[in-house]
């Protein structure tokens, strides 16, 4: 295939910037940062391989057929809310500090709401990576554009197309946030390929190195949709709650749900044994869609947050090794933030990916 593959991007995300992370209780910058585009663009271009587009404006329909309104109406308004109540001044992001948990309510119905939904964010996120600073809302609802373009692209007839989707998407559930993630950027487009693109069979293939539980959680009881993870074991990684080889589905999603949990420090020959079993599951599943990729580079060994152990060489195996289904493909970036290897580790999948 000589033809060069679209690359959706879009400098909305530089907005999305400045962002700030509690680990362990402590504020470190945060590893999601905009220096993560800009290297992989600059070794996109540098390849040469590569044509870059702009997204199309979606609006917020393939939003609402994922994610719940109150959710997206809290998130919408928490920065200018936090701004209006005094609790940010613009100088730094906002993080809420009081979460919403099951286990608050115990026998009692659920409560009146605060006012400011700054507050009522706390209802809606799962962890304290996930900051919100003024230029927030507007590089997630251009993350979901360059997504559903990628599948635009795909569906019109390219094999292969990539959306450069800032922030990232799949620790997103269908009614909470978390991860560095505000919107679901892979399963909007699994579910934009149901309802717009004509298809009754999406399958995902998520090999980031985090568990995909916001995906996995959106289409759980799903028949028609085939969610698949390759990740580093929860029981010592985050996101900790999910993403356990026991998860497999339920009612018309039982058995569409796959884990495949990692050890630390594997490497291509562990990886590749799961993920052959993955594309035969793939392939059984007789997808009448584009695969959809949730693509991480975060798996990569020297990945500031990972342990596995990755190498740039093995990106390119990973990409002939799905390219070997010869499905169309939309590639979706999550994760990865060894700043220096990113662009070399986009450039390896997606050229194994398209085939070489
Ligand atoms: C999309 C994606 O990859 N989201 C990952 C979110 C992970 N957030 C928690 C990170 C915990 C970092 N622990 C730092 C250990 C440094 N040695
Ligand atoms: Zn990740």
């Amino acid at each position: 295939m000589s033809d060069l593959v679209p690359v959706i991007r879009s400098d909305a995300h530089l907005a999305h910037a400045g962002l700030i992370e509690l680990a362990s209780g402590v504020e470190i910058p945060c590893f999601e940062s905009p220096e993560r585009m800009i290297a992989i663009e600059a070794a996109l271009l540098a390849d040469g391989g590569f044509a870059f587009e702009e997204p199309n404006q979606h609006g917020r329909a393939p939003i609402l057929a994922v994610h719940d309104a109150e959710m997206i109406e809290a998130f919408e308004h928490a920065w200018t809310d936090a701004v209006a109540a005094g609790a940010a001044d613009g100088s730094r992001p906002w993080l809420p500090d009081t979460f919403l948990l099951a286990a608050y309510r115990g026998p009692m119905p659920a409560s009146e709401l605060p006012a400011g939904r700054h507050h009522q964010l706390g209802a809606y996120l799962f962890d304290t990576a996930t900051p919100i600073v003024a230029g927030t809302w507007g590089a997630a609802l251009t993350a979901v554009d360059v997504a559903v373009t990628a599948a635009e692209r795909v569906v019109g007839g390219a094999a292969l197309a990539y959306g450069l989707c800032r922030p990232p998407g799949h620790h997103a559930a269908r009614g909470m946030l978390g991860g560095y993630c505000y919107f679901n950027n892979a399963a909007i487009v699994a579910e934009w390929l149901r309802r717009e693109g004509g298809a009754r069979r999406v399958a995902i293939l998520d090999i980031d190195y985090h568990h995909g539980n916001g995906t996995q959680q959106i289409f759980w009881e799903r028949g028609d949709v085939l969610y698949l993870s390759l990740h580093a074991d929860p029981a010592r990684a985050y996101p900790y709650f999910s993403g356990y080889a026991s998860e497999g589905g339920a009612g018309d999603g039982a058995g569409l749900t796959r884990n495949w949990p990692l050890a630390a420090r594997a490497g291509l020959d562990d990886y590749a044994v799961a993920l052959a079993e993955a594309l035969r599951m793939i392939v059984a599943f007789a997808p009448d869609a584009p695969l959809v990729i949730s693509a991480g580079f975060d798996t990569f060994e020297r990945d500031p947050i990972g342990d596995l152990a990755l190498r740039t060489q093995d990106y390119r195996e990973i990409g002939r090794m799905i390219a070997g289904l010869r499905m169309p493909t939309i590639t979706l970036q999550e994760g990865g933030y060894a700043i220096d290897a990113l662009g070399a580790n986009a450039v390896a999948l997606l050229t194994g990916l398209r085939g070489a």
